[in-house]
């Protein structure tokens, strides 16, 4: 604070601010995907993977440990937000608002505790989180039961202390053994080990190498007007869409998620049971996973599926989406790159 720098924040501050900010906003897709894995380890379409929402609060947590400065964290959630936004996160400008009052929630947290740090970043990432479910609560009324609210608000409070806030601490620690960032109390050892640095290095290091995994080997990138199908099949093919205009048909569907809510309407596509007649499925197949360019995918009985129309691939917004009649919204699959049967 006394710098002695006419400004607010110094260079120092405003770079760590940019560089967080920007990475959050940039990683948010990679922790979209870990949710997404996370639900189908537990065998459910949606909802389990909320246990790893802190990790979209946690930099703005950083930014506030870092800089140690009021208004840091919302400024931070904001960047991030904002990053976002231009890089096409699909809830819109919302994501803007919503970064931001998680920015906001991890201030109200951290600076009336600051003075034991430890605890300071647990409740700021906590609450960080919570504000997540309760934004989207306001905005969109996602939970139409109390219990569920609380449950679920619960569920995100305790992933912020953890993969925010504790997490904060560790990290905080290395970089203080690193000569980073000035060590604020200077009775500890010079190098020290303790729970929470251990943690964070291990967090830090599998948080890196799944990142590497996920950019380089997940996302799929390639013609988003095309998609592949693979595995159990008499060859991979590629279906370019606008090539089989003539096998489209039309079906009235309803899009019901958490989020998005669409009343009944007419879609034009080709249909999905098309393209595995077309792609010859094996015969000992009974799955198949539809796979957007973000790695999200669903799956679905064949069983289900190969003897109507209720699944079908048309193109929104210049990407292939996936209209999944009678299914929840979540499985109503955007960006599809792939079909993978098995
Ligand atoms: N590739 C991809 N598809 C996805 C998702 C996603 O995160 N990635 N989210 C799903 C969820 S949770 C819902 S509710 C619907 C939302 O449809 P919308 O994008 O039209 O709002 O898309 C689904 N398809
Ligand atoms: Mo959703």
């Amino acid at each position: 604070m006394a710098s002695g720098n006419k400004y607010y924040f110094s260079t120092r501050d405003l770079l760590v601010l940019a560089i967080l900010g920007s990475l959050g906003g940039v990683l948010s897709t990679y922790v979209g995907y870990i949710a997404n894995v996370i639900n189908h380890l537990v065998g459910v379409p949606y909802g389990a993977g909320q246990i790893v929402g802190g990790l979209h609060v946690l930099w703005m947590v950083l930014v506030v440990a870092i800089t140690g400065k009021k208004g840091s964290g919302a400024l931070g959630g904001l960047v991030k937000g904002f990053v976002e936004f231009i890089s096409g996160s699909r809830l819109g400008v919302f994501v803007i608002f919503l970064s931001l009052v998680e920015g906001i929630f991890v201030e109200l947290g951290y600076w009336p505790f600051k003075e034991r740090r430890g605890l300071a970043y647990m409740l700021a990432g906590g609450l960080g989180s919570f504000a997540n479910v309760l934004a989207f609560q306001l905005a969109y009324q996602v939970y139409d039961n109390i219990f569920l609210f609380g449950a679920v608000s619960l569920l995100a409070f305790v992933s912020g202390v953890v993969f925010a806030g504790y997490f904060t601490s560790g990290i905080v620690g290395n970089l203080e053994d690193a000569g980073i960032v000035r060590r604020e109390k200077k009775k500890e050892k010079l190098l020290s080990f303790n729970v929470p640095k251990a943690f964070a290095l291990i967090l830090a290091l599998a948080m890196l190498f799944s990142a590497i995994y996920y950019f380089a080997l997940v996302q799929i990138k390639g013609d988003p007007l095309e998609l592949e199908v693979t595995g159990d099949v008499a060859y991979t093919k590629s279906y370019y869409l606008p090539v089989y205009s003539d096998k489209f048909v039309t079906i009235n569907a309803k899009l019901d998620g958490q989020v998005t809510h669409l009343p009944a309407q007419d879609y034009t596509g080709l249909p999905v049971s098309y393209i595995l007649r077309d792609a010859r499925v094996g015969e000992k197949a009974t799955m198949i996973d539809v796979v957007g360019s973000d790695g999200y995918y669903q799956s679905f009985y064949l069983s289900n599926i190969t003897d109507n129309n209720d699944l079908l691939i048309l193109e929104e917004d210049g990407e292939l989406r996936l209209v999944a009649k009678g299914y929840p919204g979540q499985l109503w699959v955007r960006y599809v790159k792939q079909i993978r049967v098995y």
